[in-house]
């Protein structure tokens, strides 16, 4: 089972996930994101990439899409937080947006 992110680990590898959007939700220990699109077609096909990503990585987001947003949350529900999984996840993410 995937380990909670150290205090080391998180200072090494949050501050870059933050500079490029990913903040920490409150109350939880987890990291969100809101992604806004041109359009519906967009953003649906961004999920479908990101959809493929997380299958491979068996590794799964929380995320919600209003019209041509998507909001995506990452925690390891296994680890009741967060782990080098949700790190990896958002890193993929990030390059798919490009
Ligand atoms: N996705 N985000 C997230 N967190 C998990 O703990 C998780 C998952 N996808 C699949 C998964 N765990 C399974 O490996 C376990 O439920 C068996």
């Amino acid at each position: 089972m995937a380990a909670k992110l150290t205090e080391g680990e998180r200072a090494e590898h949050l501050p870059a996930l933050e500079s490029a959007g990913w903040s920490m939700v409150e109350g939880r220990d987890a990291i969100r994101k809101r992604f806004t699109f041109r359009t519906f077609v967009d953003a649906w096909g961004f999920m479908s990439r990101v959809a493929l990503a997380a299958e491979k990585l068996d590794h799964h987001p929380e995320w919600s899409n209003v019209y041509r947003t998507v909001e995506i949350t990452l925690s390891t529900h296994d680890a009741a937080g967060l782990t080098a999984l949700d790190v990896k996840l958002a890193r993929r993410i990030e390059a798919l947006v490009g």
